[in-house]
């Protein structure tokens, strides 16, 4: 439970993958690999109550930190899926101060939030006590809020300034469709390249934490340039597709 703030604490870049497939087994499968974390996606991914419970389950059991996208404005679901486990929630298309207060109003105890009690189930995954859990969690878990659209990055100083936030993830597809008003994302195009870069600026500047998401190497390896704190690479289809992929290249008969 604390291995994700030491990371963060120490100035060490996390590496994260992202998932949602919600097998229990192929969540092994990836956990093998040297991530420190993984995204479990309940927004765009197949996670659902159950499976997200399975899933934190499998992660922490392997000493990766679970990461839990939830839907849009499901404030029930972040609740839910810090009671399960998570170490970190992800909250889609923050847009406003105010959509970032009712995010850190579910997430948080009191004071910060109204966050309700029910931590049982979480402080047994860590082996530790209630009363340890409730004195170390909202220290060791993280309320991450989603920055892609105009609309966010125009209120970023708003929303970074609210108490309980402690960072931000950037959607570089999303806040590329809102900047370009084009369906067709351009994930770090030049349209969005220097609002990227500021947005990591402006979160550094204000002391909360950076994560980004990227589909490579190339890309991953850019964000660590730009000192991003959180970097997932990849995502479950492309982790299947790649295998599969170089399980095919290099047949002599097709
Ligand atoms: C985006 O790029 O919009 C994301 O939400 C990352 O998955
Ligand atoms: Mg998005």
């Amino acid at each position: 439970m604390r291995r994700l703030k030491q990371l963060l604490d120490t100035g060490n870049t996390v590496l994260s993958g992202w998932c949602g497939i919600t097998d229990p087994r192929y969540l092994e499968a990836v956990a093998e690999y040297d991530f420190d974390a993984l995204v479990l996606d309940m927004q765009h991914g197949f996670f659902d109550e159950t499976s997200i419970q399975n899933a934190i389950a499998t992660l922490v059991a392997r000493g990766k930190a679970p990461l839990v996208r939830i839907p849009i404005q499901r404030w029930d679901t972040a609740s839910r899926v810090m009671d399960f486990g998570a170490l970190a929630v992800i909250a889609p298309m923050i847009n406003t101060a105010e959509d970032a207060r009712a995010f850190v109003s579910a997430t948080r105890f009191v004071p910060l939030g109204n966050r309700s009690y029910g931590p049982r189930h979480a402080a047994s995954l860590y082996g530790i006590g209630t009363e340890e859990y409730l004195s170390e969690f909202d220290q060791c878990s993280l309320a991450l809020a989603m920055i892609e659209t105009r609309e966010a990055y125009q209120n970023l100083d708003d929303i970074l300034d609210v108490e309980g936030i402690d960072g931000v993830l950037i959607g570089p597809g999303d806040l590329s469709i809102s900047f370009r008003q084009n369906p067709i994302p351009d994930a770090y195009g030049v349209d969005t390249i220097d609002v990227v870069k500021d947005i990591v600026k402006r979160c550094k500047e204000a002391g909360k934490k950076t994560a980004a998401f990227s589909f490579n190497t190339v890309t991953a390896n850019m964000l660590n340039g730009l000192a991003v704190d959180i970097i997932s690479v990849g995502l479950d289809v492309t982790y299947l597709s790649d295998g599969v992929k170089s399980h095919l290249s290099g047949l002599d008969f097709r």
